[in-house]
């Protein structure tokens, strides 16, 4: 469907300016806001980064639930440091996604109406402070993994700030992988909570990537356009080399009876998730979903006051200076 449309577009668009635009991208050169581009490139960048920019919101929520009941006041500290990040990085990325044409408010409308995605791992609860490790672990870890070569992404605005995203996020890995390290080392009781903590966090993060390269709908596309730099596949199995040393350091055990060095690929061969569950989550019928969805609803229902004060303040302050002139 979505790659029919991609067609149908582009069989509407100028043959010379598609090549132009396919040559500058297989150059290098970053595209910029007011430069041409074919329709469904816009498109698919609008919702690639409008969705990454909602899971960057919504992925305060499981968070945000612990920073009160943090162990100590310096974990309170850098959790609440962490929390505020993500909410930049929605910022930078709502921001982004603007210069391609769409408002803040569209975007925020379409997530709070469900039309729109955010990240299937914060549809999963965090239930004790051995999560909160997790998540900085493995989850920052899995996002700072795709987030890295989205920096060389041939649109101009995304890349410049995923540079600072990732500046950030790898702060928030080492966070998360020194909580879980102090538990790992703990009290029987508390190493067996950071086991548990990775046996519940290990699939819902490898899903994060997207599904397996062969039902990926948009990868093909958005790797020739240099959207994406690498695939789904190509990515997970990255995070899983780079992360199961982690784990044996930490003397704790990757959930995956096949886990197996593969010396051949110089790589981990594993077991892929469930991904009728990943499909299911998508659906809305996550763990989850239902809260997050009402407790963003909430926050912008909430909001609203403030939202109508800043308007009327901005319209009194031209109203102040047109009559100034
Ligand atoms: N969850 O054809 P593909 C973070 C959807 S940032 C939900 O392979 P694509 C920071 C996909 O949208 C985490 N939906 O799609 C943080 C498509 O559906 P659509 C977010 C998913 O776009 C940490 C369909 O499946 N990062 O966590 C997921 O080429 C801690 C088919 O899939 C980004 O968004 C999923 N996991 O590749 C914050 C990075 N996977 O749109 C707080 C930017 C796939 O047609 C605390 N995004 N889908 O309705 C990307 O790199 C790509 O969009 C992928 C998916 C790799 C996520």
């Amino acid at each position: 469907m979505y790659a029919q449309m991609v067609k149908s577009e582009a069989a509407n668009e100028d043959p010379a300016l598609l090549a132009a635009f396919q040559a500058r991208i297989d150059a290098g050169e970053k595209i910029e806001p007011k430069e041409w581009m074919p329709e469904a490139y816009r498109q698919t960048l609008i919702r690639q980064i409008g969705q990454h920019a909602h899971s960057e919101v919504v992925g305060q929520l499981p968070e945000g639930n612990w920073i009160t009941r943090a162990p100590t006041l310096e974990r309170k500290a850098i959790l609440l440091a962490k929390v505020q990040d993500e909410a930049g990085h929605g910022l930078y990325l709502y921001c982004a996604a603007e210069t391609l044409g769409v408002s803040r408010d569209d975007l925020t409308e379409a997530l709070l109406n469900g039309k729109m995605k955010y990240s299937s791992i914060f549809n999963y609860p965090t239930l004790n402070w051995a999560d909160i490790g997790a998540v900085g672990w493995l989850v920052d870890g899995a996002a700072i993994m795709n987030q890295v070569q989205l920096q060389k992404t041939s649109y101009g605005p995304y890349a410049r700030a995923m540079v600072r995203i990732c500046k950030e996020e790898s702060f928030h890995q080492r966070q998360g992988y020194d909580l879980i390290r102090v538990m790992a080392q703990g009290t029987p009781e508390q190493r067996a909570m950071a086991q548990d903590a990775l046996n519940r966090f290990w699939y819902p993060s490898l899903m994060m990537f997207g599904p397996s390269d062969k039902d990926s709908v948009h990868s093909a596309q958005s790797m020739a356009w240099k959207i994406k730099i690498n695939t789904n596949d190509e990515l997970r199995q990255k995070f899983v080399d780079q992360t199961v040393p982690q784990a044996r350091y930490l003397g704790l055990s990757i959930p995956d009876e096949n886990l197996r060095w593969n010396d051949d690929k110089q790589g981990w061969d594993f077991s892929e998730p469930d991904w009728s569950e990943f499909y299911e989550v998508l659906r809305g019928n996550g763990p989850c979903n239902t809260d997050r969805m009402e407790a963003r609803n909430k926050a912008w229902a909430d909001g609203a006051w403030f939202r109508d004060g800043l308007m009327a303040h901005a319209k009194k302050a031209a109203a102040r200076r047109m009559a100034a002139e």
